[in-house]
């Protein structure tokens, strides 16, 4: 496995400077003041937070390199938010939460391991390079994975579902990779390449 520091190129990526746009569904067209973030399923507690509580969790800021899984990369981005185990350990999941399914209003979703929620490094941000994010990155609130490819990294999160069984999302069902861990190239389900 190579190195994952930042400014390490993963196989098969090239840098690109502008960051794109990648979007499959229409933005949502929920006002900032009434976003809710509800983490629901096995959990002790059930949890509906509005933007300033999930904030209120403190920010912490980590420059990593954000790659997807189309081959761009975009290098030493500054991302600003909240570690999602902060708000997870709240919630005190249940033993048999395993995975996670993540969900914007638009109806886009993608399922995550919960030891890959728990990862320092894994953040709901709302800034990047200290500016807050445009509404089509993400506004007002979206996960960051760095070491999955983008498509884990889910815009406008307005639900985390933790489950005993790993159901695939939108992009997954296409046959991308359930895993996505781009230190070893997981880019599609075998059965699909
Ligand atoms: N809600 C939502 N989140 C999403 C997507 C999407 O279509 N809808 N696309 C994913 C993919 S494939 C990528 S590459 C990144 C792109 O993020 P960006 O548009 O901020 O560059 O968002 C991810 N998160
Ligand atoms: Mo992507």
């Amino acid at each position: 496995m190579k190195g994952k520091n930042p400014g390490d190129l993963p196989v098969g990526q090239h840098w690109i400077e502008e960051w794109p746009v990648r979007t499959a569904e229409p933005p949502p067209d929920v006002e900032p003041e009434s976003w809710t973030l509800r983490i629901t399923g096995l959990v002790k507690r059930s949890l509906t937070l509005r933007l300033p509580e999930v904030r209120g969790f403190g920010a912490v800021e980590v420059v990593r390199d954000f790659h997807c899984v189309e081959s761009w990369s975009v290098p030493d981005n500054t991302w600003k938010g909240v570690p999602v185990h902060r708000i997870l350990e709240l919630a005190n999941p249940l033993p048999e939460a395993c995975y996670a399914i993540v969900r914007s209003p638009g109806g886009f979703e993608t399922n995550l391991l919960l030891e890959v929620l728990l990862r320092a490094d894994t953040l709901l941000v709302w800034e990047r390079n200290g500016e807050p994010l445009s509404w089509d990155h993400g506004y007002p609130l979206r996960l960051v994975v760095p070491d999955l490819y983008a498509y884990k990294s889910a815009k406008w999160v307005s639900e985390i579902r933790l489950l005993s069984e790993n159901r695939p999302g939108t992009w997954e069902k296409q046959g991308y990779h359930s895993g996505a861990e781009v230190w070893t190239g997981e880019r599609f389900e075998p059965e699909s390449t």
